[in-house]
């Protein structure tokens, strides 16, 4: 079946008419799929502020009700969603449910949370007075993701929001508009079953234009963006400008440092999954092996035997690991910082397959500072782990990395202070395929915002202090008389 006949009958299954200005284009073989409509950004704002003004004065746990509905839409549908992101993004079969699995882990987690927004109380310095900090709700959110993630970014963020008493105003990746609508007509069925105030739950298909519309648009109170480096620092200047609030997920350029006590074995299974798998389209992709020269050989040799052997192909074949590029601009990208080293595979006409490249370096540097999204693997040798461990940091990126070692000195300095500097760090396993529970995100280009597990909840709240005299007298802090 073409990715086209494949996607109406998907389209059909959950209810989306594919109607509108904006094509959507399958990379498995570059031809279009279906078409959306592209979206008015001031009255969605208007929708969302209507609706916020009533979502915010129900109760949490009712709220969180709502997100348990969504988990069962989405439980229900996970195999022709699953579907749909791998006809639009790419994805393998795997890769795709997996994607629906942590939409649904995250509405689980946001159920439980909606009975957990725990503020503190504080002990006050006057006598009969109690001081306490509440979390109320913040405004609509705004949230853009990438096409490489096309629906589970949406539901870390809009789980999250709904039970924090937020509208989501949601702007997908103009390179995967189509599974933004079928989670959209998802969303519906739960908001009905709910009887959910209108505008709730809303996407806005289009380009830069309608996203810098909403961006600047003061109703919306967080905007939450994941996408490059290039984007954050769009967005996140023009959304200061107005004092509201931004979350970034930007670039990562992931290490891993391979050391001699490494289990190479199940270190060459990490890598080939963290660096080739998702045709190394994740932000969390590994891209820098720093490896002890004592090991480096017998690494190397295995991960070109591994790389050699994967299969590359349909993504919707059930043995291939690797699927397409997501379009023709992403193997220009990859050809441009290596080259003929960048290898067609021809797979299916149209799309744009390559073999995942080992680059061996010297010394770290040039195109390896930054972050490509294709599977390209520099690989740099080391002998001093403090060499190591300051190569690991010396990228402009801090999202995720890696060690593999089974000396726990190593691995105890690789997560203290002085050790890695990104946001996720990782022992004997690879930097991507991280679980929604942890906080997610990076800091330096990569943005500095947490998503996802933890307490990532409150980047979507407001805090409120409040102190309160329960006696006869005006005792003021800090021991200052103001008598008459
Ligand atoms: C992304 O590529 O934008 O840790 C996010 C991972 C995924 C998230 C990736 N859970 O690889």
């Amino acid at each position: 079946m073409s990715p086209a006949e494949d996607a109406a009958a998907i389209l059909q299954q959950l209810g989306v008419a594919s109607a509108g200005d904006l094509a959507s284009h399958s990379p498995i073989d570059g031809k279009e799929i279906g078409r959306v409509q592209s979206g008015d950004p001031a009255r969605a704002a208007e929708l969302a502020q209507a609706a916020f003004l009533e979502w915010r004065t129900i109760p949490a746990p009712r709220r969180g009700e709502l997100v348990r509905l969504l988990g069962e839409e989405l439980r229900a549908a996970k195999e022709p969603l699953a579907r749909l992101v791998t006809l639009e993004a790419g994805k393998i079969v795997q890769e795709g449910l997996g994607e629906v699995q942590e939409m649904i882990d995250i509405c689980d987690f946001a159920v439980g949370l909606s009975r957990q927004l725990y503020g503190l109380t504080i002990a006050s310095e006057r006598p009969n007075h109690r001081m306490m900090e509440q979390w109320h709700p913040l405004g609509p959110v705004l949230v853009i993701s990438a096409f490489n993630f096309p629906v589970a970014v949406w539901a870390w963020n809009a789980a999250l929001a709904l039970v924090c008493g937020n509208p989501v105003i949601w702007k997908p990746s103009e390179k995967t508009p189509l599974t933004a609508e079928a989670v959209m007509a998802l969303a519906r069925r739960a908001l009905a079953r709910f009887d959910a105030p209108d505008g709730l739950l809303q996407v806005v298909q289009g380009g830069r234009e309608i996203g810098e519309q909403l961006v600047d648009d003061e109703r919306i109170a967080l905007v939450s963006a994941t996408g490059s480096t290039a984007m954050g620092r769009a967005v996140g200047p023009r959304v200061a400008k107005r004092f509201g609030r931004v979350l970034l997920e930007l670039g990562g350029n992931n290490a891993m440092i391979v050391c001699p006590s490494a289990d190479l074995e199940l270190a060459a299974r990490a890598i080939l999954f963290s660096a080739a798998g998702t045709a190394g389209q994740r932000c969390t992709t590994l891209r820098r092996l720093i490896v002890h020269e004592g090991v480096a050989d017998r690494l190397v040799a295995r991960l070109k035997q591994l790389f050699t052997a994967i299969k590359i192909g349909d993504p919707r074949d059930p043995d291939t690991l690797i699927g397409p590029l997501i379009d023709a601009g992403a193997f220009e990208g990859m050809a441009r910082v290596i080259g003929d080293k960048a290898e067609r595979v021809a797979a299916v006409e149209g799309g744009h397959y390559v073999r995942p490249a080992i680059v061996e370096l010297d010394a770290q540097g040039g195109t390896m500072m930054q972050e490509t999204f294709a599977p390209i693997l520099y690989v740099v040798r080391y002998s001093d782990f403090d060499e190591a461990l300051r190569l690991n940091n010396a990228v402009p990126q801090g999202l995720s990395s890696a060690i593999f070692t089974s000396e726990v000195r190593e691995a105890e300095r690789f997560m203290s202070a002085a050790g890695s500097d990104c946001g996720i760090a990782n022992v004997n396993i690879g930097p991507s395929g991280a679980e929604i529970g942890g906080a997610f995100g990076g800091e330096k280009e990569t943005g500095g915002g947490r998503e996802s597990g933890s307490d990532s909840w409150r980047a979507y709240m407001r805090r409120q202090t409040n102190t309160v005299n329960y006696g006869t007298d005006l005792p003021l802090a800090q021991g200052i008389r103001f008598d008459v």
